[in-house]
């Protein structure tokens, strides 16, 4: 049984003392808005019944001990020597969570007991639900006192220590989300809005019997997709005469999500998506375009190579065309309209498969799938390239929809609710 009474006992059994605290880290759906996040562009997630919990205990000695139930392998970290190798994949968000905290409750350390239900094959956020979860359990436990704004802003940037150059959708709804309702996520200006989800709306989840390697080749796939954004937000600055800046960051290159913001609206952007070159690599971007490479190439812990070409044209139809799908489904939702709203999940998957080029010949029967079993529709969730796909379905429909997914790809399939953001719960 997963559950507060269960991981506090577990706790107890493994390192012979008593938790100070348990954290319950929810994972998420994201119902629509996808590959939108690192463009500053809006989501749409919800957090979901299937959480990541956690049991800590402070150490004065500076050294992290962690057990997952989930993931093999104990940790044993130094917080004094967080380049040293780790001993399983799992534990580089551990490593990116310290990173984080450097120079936090300096000398403490921890004792970390890590179990929950939340299945970590990608899409449902397993990652981020851990990051959210380390973050204010190492918080609650040394008592730092850091606000919900401060650990949101760590946890997002703690993940890109492990590759992968996120947006910041997961963590934001696994920390602020409420039971009942989605939530809307704008990046610029940030800003955030509960969406009831209505009656007669039910949200199933399956697995489509492939990992998205987040850790392999999915890494490289999907930050060539950040970087295609961001090439093709210089060229579209560029068309328009616009002189952008990245308002999170002087720095760094504008993003779509700036570029639309100047031209009033990721609408501006559409018909311009078309004329983009189909493939250019970064080099070529930055002399076409007149703005500077390096900016372009920047990731947290490396650079993309800035002669291999990317698909720009495509990536900015898909991310233009999804925000616009995102205002789309929030207003079907608040006015019931579910047909409306599964016709959006469709096209949105389309969009993700035929132009963003991140799903799998499994994903793409499996929404099939559902979607003939009486979905309103269905499509891939999270970074794809694997993973999970979600359906928007009629209660009536639950049972038919799971056994499709089940019968497409042998599951796991099951019905998720809309759930809290995470929750510390002092012992
Ligand atoms: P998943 O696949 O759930 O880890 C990833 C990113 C999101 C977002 C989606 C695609 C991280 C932690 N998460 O989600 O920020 O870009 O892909 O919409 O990198």
């Amino acid at each position: 049984m997963i559950d507060l009474e269960g991981i506090k006992r577990t706790f107890s059994a493994h390192y012979a003392r008593s938790a100070t605290h348990v954290v319950r880290s929810p994972g998420r759906v994201n119902l629509i808005g996808e590959h939108t996040d690192y463009s500053h562009l809006p989501v749409l997630p919800m957090a979901i019944d299937r959480a990541t919990w956690l049991a800590v205990a402070p150490r004065d000695d500076g050294r992290v001990r962690a057990r997952s139930q989930v993931k093999p392998g104990d940790a044993d970290i130094a917080r004094d020597a967080l380049d040293a190798p780790v001993d399983a994949p799992w534990q580089r968000y551990l490593v990116g969570v310290l990173r984080e905290l450097a120079g936090v409750a300096p000398g403490a350390g921890a004792d970390l007991l890590i179990g929950g239900d939340l299945p970590t094959s990608g899409g449902l956020s397993s990652s981020s639900s851990l990051s959210v979860g380390l973050l204010r359990a190492l918080d609650a436990a040394w008592e730092a006192g850091l606000d919900q704004r401060d650990l949101l802003r760590r946890a997002i940037v703690s993940e890109r220590h492990v590759g992968v150059e996120g947006g910041g959708m997961d963590q934001t709804v696994i920390t602020l989300a409420s039971a009942g309702a989605a939530l809307r996520i704008d990046f610029l200006p940030a800003a955030e809005r509960a969406v009831p989800l209505p009656a007669g709306l039910e949200i199933v989840v399956a697995y489509s019997g492939s990992e998205a390697p987040k850790g392999g080749s999915a890494q490289r796939d999907y930050n060539e997709r950040v970087v295609a954004c961001r090439l093709a937000a210089a060229v579209i600055a560029r068309a328009l005469e616009l002189d952008v800046k990245a308002a999170h960051d002087p720095e760094a290159a504008p993003l779509l999500g700036d570029v639309a913001f100047a031209a009033g609206g990721a609408d501006a952007l559409a018909h311009v998506a078309d004329g983009l070159p189909e493939r250019a690599s970064a080099r070529e971007v930055a002399d076409r375009a007149g703005v500077a490479l390096e900016p372009l190439v920047r990731l947290t812990t490396t650079s993309f190579p800035a002669d291999d070409a990317v698909a720009l044209r495509a990536a900015a139809r898909h991310v233009t065309s999804e925000a616009a799908r995102v205002d789309a489904a929030e207003r079907a939702l608040l006015a019931g309209e579910l047909d409306v709203f599964g016709t959006l999940l469709d096209v949105s998957h389309h969009s993700l498969a035929l132009d963003y080029k991140c799903s799998t010949a499994a994903l793409d029967h499996l929404c099939t799938a559902m979607v003939s079993a009486g979905a309103f529709g269905a499509r891939l969730t999270g970074a794809g390239f694997g993973g999970y796909a979600l359906a928007a379905v009629p209660p009536q429909r639950v049972d038919d929809v799971i056994a499709a997914s089940l019968r497409a790809t042998d599951g796991p399939a099951f019905r998720v609710v809309a759930s809290d953001g995470a929750t510390v719960t002092s012992l």
